[in-house]
């Protein structure tokens, strides 16, 4: 068994639209359990400090400021190897190449505005969710 804790965001344009409940909806139904959820605004410099690894890429400016441009919901999701299992439920970065059935692929617009983020590592997802969570809030 290898319980792992992932981060989800479900991103500006989503809780835009207001798909939120859709997704979280999926999230359920891909067996997960939430282990913490809250809705946020980021800064422009917390949307830089979470894609930091992204810094040098072509895409970054755009990215965190469409990461800072509305709402988001941050979640921390656990199930039996949960790191591999959102991805797979989020389906690949590009909405027009994920497979039938994934949120990407159903509700994503754009490669940017796709709709959910999650983490790609265990060392990511420790990042990821000491950035938006404190320890107190994962009992
Ligand atoms: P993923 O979220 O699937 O792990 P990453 O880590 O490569 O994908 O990219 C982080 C985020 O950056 C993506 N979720 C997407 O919003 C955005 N992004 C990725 N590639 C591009 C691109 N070519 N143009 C614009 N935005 C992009």
């Amino acid at each position: 068994m290898a319980i792992e804790k992932t981060l989800a965001i479900i991103k500006p344009d989503a809780f835009g639209r207001g798909i939120s409940g859709e997704i979280l909806s999926r999230v359920h139904k891909a067996g997960f359990k939430i282990v913490a959820a809250k809705s946020l605004r980021l800064t422009a410099a917390q949307a830089e400090g979470f894609y930091a690894v992204h810094r040098e890429r072509s895409f970054f400016k755009e990215l965190t400021e469409f990461m800072s441009s509305g709402k988001v919901i941050a979640l921390v999701l656990e199930a039996e190897k949960g790191i591999a299992l959102w991805r797979d439920t989020m389906g690949a970065t590009d909405p027009a190449k994920a497979a039938p059935g994934t949120i990407r692929r159903d509700l994503g617009a754009s490669i940017q505005n796709n709709c959910t983020h999650g983490s790609d590592a265990p060392e990511t997802a420790a990042f990821e969710i000491g950035y938006f969570f404190a320890g107190h809030e994962l009992v």
